[in-house]
C-alpha cells in the first residue's frame, strides 16, 4: 500500500490508514487515507486525492483502522542476520526469513499437505468447539489476534462470538500491513457487525501500543501453533508481554501442537511431495535473489529431525559436498564441509503438563483444553490470573 512519508514532530511514527471496504471496490488502491493530524491531510491534498479519501472515511469512519507501526522494512536486517548466522558455529538462519512472497505461498501449500496435520486438526477443533470456547469467556468480548495473517481460522471464532453478542471489535496484529488489509476487507464483507482496529507491527511493538488503550473483556488468539517457533525463553517473554495487556479474567486461546510419534512428526516436516524441502531451500534462493549469493540449491539437502530430548522438530539444510559460496552483497565467501548443516528452524512440541507450566509461569492458568479427534493438536484456554 502506498504511504505518504510525513515526519512526526515527536514520538514514534504512526500512520493511521482508514479504509471503507464497503464503498470502494478496490480499497487498497482507491481509498487510502492518512490521518494523524493536519499535516497528513495536507500531504494528501498535495497529491490531489484528499476529497475522495475524506469521503471514504466519513462514510464509514468506525469500520476499519490500521495503525502502521512498521518503521522500516521489517526484513531490512536480512544482510546483517545472514552475516551473523553464517559466522556462527553451527551456521544458522532465522526462520522469519522463510516468509517472503514465495515462502508464504509455500507455507500455505504446506498447510494443505496430508502429512502436515496441524492446520486441519486445529480447524477441526474450532469447527467443533468454537461456541463452547467463546462461552468459556464471560461478558461482551473484544477479540485480539496476534499474527492473524489471513485470519481464516479466526472467522470460526468470529461467527461464534456473533452468535453470542450483536457486534464485535476485532484487533488483529500482524507484521504484514498488506495481509491485514486484505484479510480485514474480506472479514468486513462477511460480517457487517465487525469493527476492525488493526496493528501492522511486530508482536512486542503492537502489544505496547495496544496496552495504552483500555478494553473491555478480551479474548486473545495465538493460533496455528505459532508458539512452536519460539525458543522456550522467547515463548515466556512473548506470553508475559501478552499477559500485560490483559486484565484478570481475560483469556488467551493458544493453539499448540502436541508431542507424538517421531514418524508422524518427521513426516509433517519432510513431506513426500517435497513442499517443505522447497520451503526450507527457498531461504537459500532468497539469499541468492536479495544478497546476490550463488548457492546452488541442488548442492543442499533438506533435513527434518525430531529431537525428543528437546521436544522439537529441527529443520536443517545440509551441504552435499565441500563447497564455497559467495554472498555478493556481503563480499563474503563461505565454506561448507561435506555433510555440514545449517540450522534453519525449531518447532517445539508440547504436552499438557508443559502447557500448564507455560501458563503458570506467564500469569495465566490453563483452564481448558480441546483436542482434535486424533489427539494430535491442542487448543488451550489460558485465563489471566489476578493482577
Ligand atoms: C508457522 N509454524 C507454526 C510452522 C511449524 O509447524 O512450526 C512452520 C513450518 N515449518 C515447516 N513446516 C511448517
Amino acid at each position: 500500500m502506498p504511504q505518504v512519508e510525513v515526519a512526526e514532530p515527536q514520538g514514534p511514527r504512526q500512520l493511521l490508514i482508514e479504509i471503507d471496504p464497503l464503498s470502494y471496490p478496490d480499497p487498497v488502491n482507491s481509498a487510502r487515507y492518512l490521518r494523524a493530524g493536519k499535516r497528513e491531510v495536507e500531504a494528501s491534498a498535495i497529491r490531489g486525492d484528499a476529497v475522495l479519501e475524506t469521503q471514504a472515511v466519513a462514510r464509514n469512519q468506525e469500520k476499519f483502522l490500521i495503525h502502521n507501526l512498521v518503521k522500516r522494512d521489517p526484513l531490512a536486517g536480512l544482510a546483517e542476520d545472514v552475516r551473523r548466522g553464517l559466522a556462527t558455529q553451527p551456521k544458522r538462519f532465522l526462520p522469519k526469513y522463510f516468509y517472503d512472497q514465495l515462502g508464504s505461498q509455500l507455507f500455505e501449500a504446506i498447510c494443505l499437505l496430508p502429512e502436515y496435520y496441524l492446520t486441519r486438526a486445529e480447524n477441526e477443533i474450532l469447527v467443533r468447539y468454537a461456541d463452547e470456547i467463546v462461552a468459556s469467556v464471560t461478558g461482551d468480548i473484544t477479540l485480539l489476534e496476534m499474527g492473524s495473517g489471513s485470519a481464516s481460522k479466526t472467522r470460526l471464532l468470529i461467527e461464534a462470538l456473533l452468535r453470542k453478542q450483536p457486534e464485535l471489535r476485532f484487533i488483529p496484529v500482524d507484521i504484514s500491513a498488506s495481509a491485514l488489509d486484505s484479510s480485514s476487507r474480506i472479514l468486513l464483507q462477511s460480517f457487517p457487525q465487525l469493527r476492525i482496529e488493526a496493528y501492522a507491527a511486530d508482536y512486542f511493538a503492537g502489544l505496547a501500543e495496544i496496552a495504552k488503550k483500555p478494553r473491555p473483556r478480551t479474548l486473545a488468539l495465538f493460533l496455528g501453533s505459532n508458539i512452536s517457533n519460539f525458543d522456550p525463553d522467547d515463548a515466556l517473554k512473548f506470553l508475559r508481554a501478552l499477559r500485560q495487556v490483559l486484565r484478570a479474567g481475560d483469556a488467551l486461546l493458544l493453539g499448540a501442537d502436541l508431542k507424538k510419534d517421531r514418524a508422524v512428526l518427521e513426516a509433517a516436516y519432510d513431506d513426500a511431495l517435497g513442499v517443505t524441502a522447497a520451503f526450507n531451500l527457498n531461504l537459500l534462493a532468497r539469499i541468492n535473489r536479495e544478497l546476490r549469493a550463488d548457492f546452488n540449491l541442488r548442492d543442499f539437502r533438506h533435513v527434518a529431525l525430531y529431537d525428543e530430548r528437546e521436544g522439537r522438530v529441527e529443520m536443517h539444510l545440509e551441504s552435499a559436498r565441500e563447497q564455497t559460496v559467495n554472498v555478493g552483497a556481503l563480499e563474503l565467501p563461505i565454506t561448507f564441509g561435506e555433510g555440514e548443516r545449517m540450522h534453519t528452524e525449531n518447532s517445539y512440541k508440547y504436552d499438557l503438563e508443559g502447557l500448564s507450566a507455560l501458563a503458570a509461569e506467564t500469569g495465566f492458568e490453563r483452564a481448558e483444553t480441546w483436542l482434535d479427534s486424533n489427539e494430535r493438536f491442542s487448543s488451550n484456554l489460558f485465563v489471566a490470573c489476578g493482577d
